[in-house]
């Protein structure tokens, strides 16, 4: 018998997600990941990560949702740790944006809380927002954060207890399928055999799964955090919520509440405007010009908050024509499950794309509704 019954790939969001359910369930699991616990290399840092319920991205997310929360509470109760941080969210534009007629669809039919508040009862509710009299908002109350970080930290701890074998800083070299059955993966350290290899690529996706032939395109993205001159207070959780703000042209911005202390500043960033790199190439730098790009047109939103910068960071999307995930079978190597293309909103899903990885790969099926996540979809195969 081979050592392992599953090998992960990539101990990031999705990895160490499912790591944790298969380790669960009894396999014996061996995770492989180039960097170290948590890493600010890829996409799954910077602190925060917004949750909602009235997805806007489509009606077939919410089930994945409901179902992600309850595996969120699931860690938290497992390991002592903070993650979830249910503060409101709000998303604003024009009622016919995306962002809130799309949310409100959702909101609709599955029956989710929520509030649709016209521009007088934003500002009266959350003074910090000054939106124009065209801008509607839907609020939900369900919405808010979770802790990257932690919530990594959280599925490796889980794993490891229920027996992971976890190895940091060993980056894959290449993996095949093995012409009787099974894979192996080749590494600078050796190479491993299992009955199953689960990929999570993130935005190694390009080189992981070049067999695939998907096309994805991996972006830079930039996150920041300011310190409003006149303090944290008004951007405290308890008044104030995350947010997505449409603007006409169809870009959004998004934002948090001041978690981070009197000094932390509060962040933003715009939603999906990155220039294509690799991991590789990715300039860490945050330019000037990019930190004043962003500081004006978030002052024009919300007036008091571009105050002195206090971080910036990039992270890395890695991004599918539709925006909607790859979550499947390997269409030429049943002994493969691959996750990848998150497209930037893919990290509120991750308990619940790994107990989908684990199903795929125990079972070669979930009763979960993946098939918006087919990668034939992006390629034309059959
Ligand atoms: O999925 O809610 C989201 C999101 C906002 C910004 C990046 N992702």
């Amino acid at each position: 018998a081979r050592a392992y019954d599953v090998i992960v790939l990539g101990l990031g969001a999705m990895g160490s997600a499912a790591a944790d359910r298969l380790a669960a369930r009894g396999s014996r699991v061996l995770g492989l990941e180039r960097f170290t616990p948590a890493h600010a290399h890829g996409s799954s840092h910077g602190g925060s990560r917004i949750v909602r319920q009235s997805y806007f991205e489509g009606a077939g997310y919410v089930p994945l949702l409901l179902r992600s929360y309850e595996l969120f509470e699931r860690l938290e109760r497992e390991t002592g740790r903070e993650i979830m941080l249910r503060c409101g969210g709000l998303m604003l534009g024009r009622e016919d944006s995306a962002a809130v007629a799309g949310s409100r669809h959702s909101a609709a039919v599955w029956d989710l809380p929520h509030e649709l508040l016209d521009a007088a009862e934003i500002r009266r509710r959350f003074p910090a927002f000054a939106p124009g009299k065209d801008v509607v908002g839907l609020y939900e109350e369900r919405a808010g954060l979770v802790r990257p970080e932690e919530t990594v930290r959280a599925q490796l701890q889980l794993a490891a207890a229920a027996g992971a074998e976890l190895r940091f800083g060993e980056p894959a070299a290449g993996w095949r399928a093995l012409p009787g059955g099974g894979v192996e993966v080749r590494t600078a350290e050796g190479s491993y055999a299992a009955d199953h290899l689960v990929i999570c690529p993130g935005a190694w996706a390009p080189e992981l799964l070049a067999d695939l032939g998907l096309p994805l395109r991996v972006e830079r993205q930039l996150m920041f955090w300011f310190q409003p001159a006149g303090g944290v207070g008004p951007y405290l959780p308890e008044r104030h919520p995350i947010y997505i703000w449409e603007d006409p042209t169809g870009s959004q911005i998004y934002g948090f509440p001041a978690i981070d202390g009197p000094e932390g500043g509060v962040k933003g960033a715009f939603f999906r405007s990155g220039a294509e790199c690799t991991p590789d190439t990715i300039d860490r730098t945050v330019y000037p010009e990019e930190i004043e790009e962003f500081a004006t047109y978030l002052g024009a939103r919300l007036p008091g908050l571009p105050g002195r910068l206090v971080r910036a960071a990039t992270c890395m999307y890695t991004t599918t024509p539709d925006e909607h995930f790859v979550i499947a079978p390997h269409p030429r190597h049943p002994a493969v499950t691959v996750a990848c293309g998150f497209s930037g909103h893919g990290f509120k899903f991750a308990p619940v794309v790994g107990e989908i990885l684990a199903d795929l790969a125990l079972t070669g099926e979930t009763a979960h509704p993946i098939g918006m996540f087919r990668p034939e979809r992006l390629t034309g195969a059959a």
